[in-house]
C-alpha cells in the first residue's frame, strides 16, 4: 500500500505545474515550530542516547571535519526514521505524502530518509544528482526536504539548478556516484532559502549542492525521500541493505568487517 493519493494536502495545479516545469519547488509554514522544536529534540536525544554507536564504522552515521572542532562531526544520521518515532511520523504525514503524491498522480511509498545535522564550519557538498544507475533505483525518488533552522546563503543553504531536471541523468550509467561541473549548467543556481517548519521539494534529476555553513548555528534539515508505487512499491528496507553493501564494496577488503548498521 503507498500513501495519500487524494486529500485537502495535495499540491494545486499550479504548484505543480511550477513543480515540473523548475524540477523543484518551495511551500512555506507545512510544519508549525513546535513540531519542529519536537523533532529537532527528539532527534538530539537520539544523537545522546546513542553517542557510543555513532563512530565512524557505523554506516548510519556520517561525519566530516569542520574549521571549529577538533575531532570530526556528525554530518548525516541516514536513516533516522527507524530510531525516532516523531521522524517517522514526520515521513508518513500527509502534508507531505499527500504533495509529494500529487506530484506523481498516484500514492507514493517512503524510499530513504535523511537528517542533516551541518553544524556550523562544516563544509557543504558538491554539485550532483541523487538518482543513481543501480537496476533497482526509482527514476521516480524525489526528495522533500524540511526546515529545522534557517536555510539561507550563510547556513550553507541547499542551491539546486532550475529546468535541468528535464535533460535527466547527466553522468555515465555505470553505478557509481558522480559529481556535475557547475559550468555545465545552463540555467543558474537557486538558493533554497528556507525558515523553521518550511519544505523544499525537488526531484533526483535536479542538479544540486551545498556550500560550507558560515553561520554559528547548525543547518539541521530533514530530507525524506520516496518514489511512486508503481516504480517499485515498498522499498525503504530493501533500498539500505543494497546502499550498506555498495558502501561495503567500497572499503578494502580486510576493514569490511569492521563496519556496522546500528
Ligand atoms: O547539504 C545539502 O544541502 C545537500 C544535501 C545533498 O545534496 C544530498 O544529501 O544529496
Amino acid at each position: 500500500m503507498g500513501l495519500e493519493l487524494t486529500s485537502s494536502h495535495g499540491l494545486t495545479e499550479d504548484q505543480l505545474h511550477f513543480y515540473h516545469r523548475e524540477g523543484y519547488i518551495v511551500l512555506n509554514g507545512v510544519f508549525s515550530p513546535e513540531e519542529i522544536d519536537s523533532l529537532a529534540s527528539e532527534v538530539a536525544d537520539v544523537i545522546l542516547q546513542r553517542s557510543h554507536t555513532f563512530h565512524s564504522k557505523n554506516l548510519r552515521v556520517r561525519f566530516k571535519q569542520n574549521a571549529i572542532d577538533v575531532n570530526p562531526v556528525v554530518e548525516v544520521i541516514d536513516p533516522i526514521s527507524d530510531l525516532s518515532a516523531l521522524a517517522k511520523s514526520i515521513c508518513l504525514d500527509q502534508r507531505l505524502t499527500a504533495k509529494v503524491a500529487s506530484i506523481y498522480g498516484e500514492p507514493c511509498c517512503l524510499f530513504k530518509d535523511k537528517y542533516f545535522c551541518k553544524p556550523p564550519g562544516t563544509d557543504g557538498i558538491p554539485l550532483h544528482q541523487d538518482w543513481i544507475a543501480w537496476p533497482t533505483f526509482p527514476t521516480t525518488f524525489l526528495t522533500v526536504l524540511v526546515a529545522v533552522d534557517p536555510f539561507n546563503q550563510g547556513s550553507g543553504a541547499t542551491k539546486v539548478y532550475p529546468r535541468m531536471h528535464s535533460q535527466g541523468y547527466l553522468s555515465r550509467k555505470d553505478g557509481l556516484h558522480h559529481l556535475l561541473k557547475h559550468e555545465e549548467m545552463v540555467s543558474g543556481a537557486i538558493c533554497l532559502n528556507l525558515e523553521p517548519g518550511d519544505i523544499a521539494i525537488f526531484s533526483c534529476f535536479t542538479p544540486h549542492f551545498s556550500e560550507a555553513n558560515q553561520s554559528d548555528l547548525g543547518r539541521r534539515g530533514y530530507f525524506v525521500s520516496y518514489n511512486a508505487l508503481s516504480d517499485g512499491g515498498q522499498q525503504w528496507a530493501s533500498h539500505y541493505s543494497e546502499f550498506h553493501e555498495w558502501i561495503r564494496s567500497r572499503y578494502p577488503e580486510e576493514l569490511r568487517s569492521q563496519l556496522e548498521f546500528v
